[in-house]
């Protein structure tokens, strides 16, 4: 059985097809994501997913679906240009009834329709060849956007990796939440107030001029590329969301948060999560082939600050939606951003001891590519 909001959205749209449902799916945190199903007269289903997209998260959803629409087009036409299939190596929008890109609901939320990508796979974890795929998909978007009209595309999430703003809302998050929270919290608000100026060496080189703004994806999660099954190349990249001008070596950086482990980010046992520099060496290796030479020796060499600060970062954000009673991050139970930023900060001590080795691996890539 269908609910009735979701029906009153799926009302929306013409189905050629037999609609069979919608069922919730992935493990995004942020837009409220569904499956539907679809019958034809003959043949397999035929799928779709439909995106609620986060209130919380994006202020300005019009704006967001303008840098999708002008996103998606440019890619299209790259991967026609390159003789790829452009239904599979991009995303694309199926249009509402009334030929409109999206559905705005009686509440003003904004609900996207867009082809399922059949017979790829979207993974949380990789093995190393399959991480490497993803880091030469990452690297090639950054490359293939390069050319994008980046004035044209609108800031999404203002000061979205803006790590020394994110440190300010952290603070301002302690300040208000109550004292038995915060008690809960000390030792990881310590690490942080530990790494205050941290915080600032991307923001601050990007301030001099030795880092140059790109048009990046700055949501480069493993879980946001899918993986041809075939070839186990990582074909499309998805999560467009927060695609907008940016620093190269924060999509490095996010992906190596992620994937350069075996935990899931919510992992409880601490000695469970450690940073895998196997792993990071070979999604080095990945994304600087993907980005085809187009990183300056500047970008290259802060790439390891890259990865320690998107983690940092990422912590930050989990324990500030952890202090302000979690309305940004999709949670499974309520302490589940502490627990997500506890993993956060013990890869970022990892990354701390292993720092010489990251550049060293980051200089002899540079030096072969
Ligand atoms: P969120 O911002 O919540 O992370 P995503 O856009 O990443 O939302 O979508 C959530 C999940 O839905 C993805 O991780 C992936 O599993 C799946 N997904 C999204 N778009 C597609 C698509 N076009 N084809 C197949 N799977 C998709
Ligand atoms: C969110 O949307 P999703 O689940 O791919 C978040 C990222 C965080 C990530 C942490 C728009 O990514 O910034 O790094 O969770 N996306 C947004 O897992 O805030
Ligand atoms: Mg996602």
């Amino acid at each position: 059985m269908m609910n009735t909001f979701l029906q009153s959205v799926l009302d929306a749209y013409d189905f050629p097809e037999t609609l069979l449902g919608a069922v919730h799916y992935g493990q995004g945190h942020i837009n409220d994501t569904y499956c539907v199903i679809c019958q034809p007269q003959e043949g397999d289903c035929i799928r779709y997913i439909l995106q609620g997209l986060s209130t919380a998260a994006f202020p300005d959803h019009e704006a967001l679906m303008a840098n999708f629409i002008g996103i998606t087009r440019y890619l299209r036409e790259k991967v026609i240009s390159a003789g790829g299939d452009p239904n599979r190596e991009t995303l694309s929008l199926v249009k509402t009834k009334d030929g409109k890109d999206y559905y705005t609901d009686h509440s003003g939320k904004v609900w996207r329709l867009m082809p399922f990508v059949e017979g790829t796979d979207c993974i949380q974890k990789a093995t190393p060849e399959l991480f490497e795929a993803s880091a030469r998909a990452f690297g090639k978007f950054q490359w293939l956007l390069q050319g994008y009209p980046a004035q044209t595309l609108h800031e999404t999430i203002p000061h979205f990796h803006d790590t020394e703003d994110r440190l300010r809302k952290l603070k301002a998050a302690i300040a208000a939440a109550p004292l038995t929270k915060t008690a809960e919290c000390q030792a990881e608000i310590d690490f942080v107030l530990q790494r205050e100026s941290d915080c600032s060496v991307a923001l601050q080189a990007m301030r001099r001029g030795i880092l140059p703004l790109r048009v990046t994806h700055n949501d480069t999660k493993l879980n946001n590329i899918l993986i041809d099954r075939q070839t186990g190349e990582g074909i499309c990249v998805i999560d467009l969301d927060t695609t907008m001008p940016g620093l190269s070596i924060n999509d490095f950086g996010d992906s190596i948060r992620f994937g350069a482990n075996h935990s899931a980010e919510d992992e409880k046992d601490l000695s469970k999560v450690n940073f895998d520099i196997a792993l990071y060496e070979v999604y080095t290796r990945g994304f600087l082939e993907g980005a085809q030479g187009s990183l300056t020796d500047a970008e290259l060499e802060y790439l390891p600050w890259g990865a320690r600060l998107m983690t940092l970062e990422c912590g930050i954000r989990f324990l500030t939606d952890y202090l302000e009673g979690n309305h940004y991050f999709h949670i499974r139970y309520p302490e589940q951003n502490l627990d997500r930023c506890r993993t956060q900060f013990k890869l970022v001590r990892d990354m701390e001891e292993q720092f010489i080795q990251m550049q060293q691996i980051v200089a002899r890539y540079a030096a072969g590519s």
